[in-house]
């Protein structure tokens, strides 16, 4: 089942490629440092982090993030209440022409919520993000220990 979702999927990012071959080619947008952090026990939300470079001259917006596996992926940022940090909903994010923009720990990051089946270290997940104008990127990015040092994330929701 896994194994032919990932080809449909496939075909799909091949087919999304060439619909949107005008001006944008796939090495204008390039997914790096892609991690998925793994559940802790009997929690269903985990969280997600990767570095977009936007190797275009205009700007994109990214407005939503999906998974096969995942059913509701939120981009959140950190902010100080006070002493607090609280984390807030964002509805879209800018990418920056010929820059970057990166989910990291204790920063913006993608919250993986409603989970059915915990994420296990070792395995890898599917993450498409979808930029303003219908443009398509997949990544697959491993289930990372929550002991590695790109795996802390605060917890207080
Ligand atoms: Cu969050």
């Amino acid at each position: 089942m896994e194994i032919k979702k990932r080809g449909y999927f496939n075909l799909l990012f091949i087919l999304i490629n060439v619909l949107f071959a005008d001006g944008l080619v796939a090495s204008d947008i390039q997914i790096e440092q892609a991690s998925v952090r793994e559940t802790l026990p009997g929690l269903q939300i985990s969280a997600a982090y990767m570095v977009i470079k936007n190797n275009s001259e205009k700007d994109l917006r990214l407005v939503n993030i999906n998974s096969p596996r995942i059913p509701n992926i939120e981009m959140h940022e950190n902010r100080h209440q006070g002493e607090m940090m609280a984390m807030r909903k964002v509805e879209s994010l800018v990418i920056p022409a010929g820059g970057e923009f990166g989910f990291r720990p204790g920063g913006h990051h993608l919250m993986l919520m409603g989970l059915k089946q915990p994420l296990i270290k070792g395995e890898e997940v599917t993450l498409r993000l979808v930029f303003e104008g219908g443009k398509e990127v997949e990544v697959l990015a491993p289930v990372i220990s929550l002991n590695h040092p790109m795996g802390e994330h605060p917890m207080s929701h």
